[in-house]
């Protein structure tokens, strides 16, 4: 056993007589209440999701274990020569809740690099798809060809399935997701955008550094693709993607099948394909203007001639903040103490529709949240360092998020939760209840 698992054993089992004990002794304790307009409005607000991975307050943003974003940062040992966290770091204290030492962190870059080979008939099932596909298709059929090699799908198979042990096959399965997934990523983006130059595995790397230079990238992009991961790595469990993975694992389907099925939610334009969004938004908006500088005017009269269309401004808005999402104002301070990054007109842009679209999305006074999300400033920064093909945006929203949704259908398992089924109802009986009062 590695020493995160056994770390994560030991973990698991503490936390057990926790859940244990709420259960048995206090299940009956009302903690929320259902309301028409949240059965039929999206279950927002419901309290009914449990996880200790991250925590979401909707004036704060988020919270990893405990620790605000900037708090994340500081706390985790850095990569060799850079200012940023390993994701391999990260994934050890989104499992565990614990900081890990430079040593334990080696030792979870050491066990990627044991998983991180993906076999040949996920690069072939890919290739099978037609070249246009979106690039979110391609990673969902990915991570669900890697299905048959599941270890969780094996042990309940091997008819000594056990509930006490059965989230070490999590585990596994989580980790070659984990390590894999952005070897499949960046399989998809050289197929699809660089001719199908496709560069080696370097296995002196970390992951995120291992990204970059599999896609071709630069050295300062290394620190870019750690950033990003860890970033969209969680977002608490009530997010379409979380959600969806432990909706679809909680019926024991293996993580394979889970993950697939949280990409596919994550490749709606309400959810992480906003980022995608907003650069076609922004490119759309420069081809209008022609040559001529964009000003506040003009930016406020393209959000108006979005908002009178009907459509959503892409990046602004949230379920769940009130507030400007934390995730967007640590790429805005990437990018303001990033030599020329700072001075970027496509920059420039997003800071001034920063200033601009809050004051017109409360005039025309829908939204709850007229601040801007995670997806408003990330686009800009992939942009910069020449990675224009906006279309593969979600797929690294993909890459960091499974971060989350693995740490979190692991310890699902370790917990044995129950499958997942809310009751619904009829029209008529909200009916009958409405008339009630
Ligand atoms: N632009 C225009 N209208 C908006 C926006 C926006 N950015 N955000 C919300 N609204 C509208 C919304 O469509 C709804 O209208 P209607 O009553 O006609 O249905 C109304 O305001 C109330 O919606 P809210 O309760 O504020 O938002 P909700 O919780 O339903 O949806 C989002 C949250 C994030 C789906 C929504 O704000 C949105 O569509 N934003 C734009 C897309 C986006 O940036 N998504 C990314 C979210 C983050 N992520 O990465 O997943
Ligand atoms: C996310 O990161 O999942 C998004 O911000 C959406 C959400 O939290 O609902």
């Amino acid at each position: 056993m590695t020493q995160l698992k056994e770390k994560l054993a030991e973990k698991i089992q503490a936390h057990r007589a926790r859940t244990t004990r709420l259960t048995k002794e206090f299940a009956n304790v009302v903690i929320d209440k259902v309301d028409i307009g949240q059965c039929i409005g999206g279950a927002r607000d419901i309290r009914s999701l449990v996880t200790d991975i991250s925590y979401l307050d909707p004036q704060e943003g988020i919270r990893f274990r405990g620790k605000t974003i900037p708090e994340t940062f500081a706390a985790l040992p850095k990569a060799a020569g850079s200012d940023y966290p390993t994701v391999e770091s990260f994934w050890y204290f989104l499992l565990t809740g614990e900081v890990p030492t430079p040593a334990q962190v080696d030792a979870v870059v050491a066990e990627f690099k044991t998983r991180q080979q993906v076999p040949e008939y996920v690069f072939t099932a890919i290739r099978a798809l037609p070249r246009d596909s979106h690039p979110m298709v391609m990673l969902s059929v990915g991570i669900l060809a890697l299905q048959k090699d599941s270890k969780f799908a094996a042990f309940y198979n091997s008819g000594k399935f056990n509930k006490m042990v059965a989230w070490e096959t999590v585990y596994e399965d989580a980790s070659d997701i984990v390590a894999r997934i952005p070897v499949i990523a960046a399989f998809i983006y050289n197929l699809k955008y660089r001719g199908d130059k496709q560069n080696a595995i370097d296995p002196s790397l970390d992951l995120g550094a291992n990204f970059a230079h599999m896609i071709g990238q630069s050295e300062q992009y290394k620190d870019v693709a750690r950033m990003y991961f860890i970033l969209h790595s969680d977002h608490e469990s009530g997010n379409v993607s979380a959600h969806t993975t432990h909706l679809v694992h909680s019926a024991l389907s293996d993580p394979y099948y889970a993950y697939s099925a949280g990409l596919n939610g994550l490749a709606g334009p309400l959810h992480g394909l906003a980022n995608q969004e907003v650069l076609g938004w922004i490119m759309e908006f420069q081809k209008k203007l022609n040559g001529a500088e964009p000003t506040k005017e003009n930016v406020t009269a393209a959000l108006w001639d979005t908002l009178n269309a009907g459509q959503v401004v892409p990046g602004y808005g949230h379920a769940v903040l009130r507030k400007t999402d934390p995730r967007y104002t640590a790429q805005r301070e990437f990018c303001l103490k990033t030599p020329g990054l700072k001075d970027d007109p496509l920059f420039k842009l997003v800071a001034m529709i920063f200033e601009t679209a809050p004051g017109v999305l409360t005039e025309h006074g829908k939204t709850k949240n007229p601040w801007p999300n995670v997806d408003a400033q990330s686009g800009v920064i992939q942009w910069y360092y020449g990675l224009k093909e906006w279309d593969f945006y979600t797929v690294l929203f993909g890459v960091g998020r499974a971060l989350g949704c693995m740490a979190n259908i692991t310890w699902d398992r370790g917990l044995g939760y129950a499958i997942e089924r809310p009751k619904s109802v009829t029209t008529d009986m909200l009916e009958k209840w409405a008339a009630e009062g």
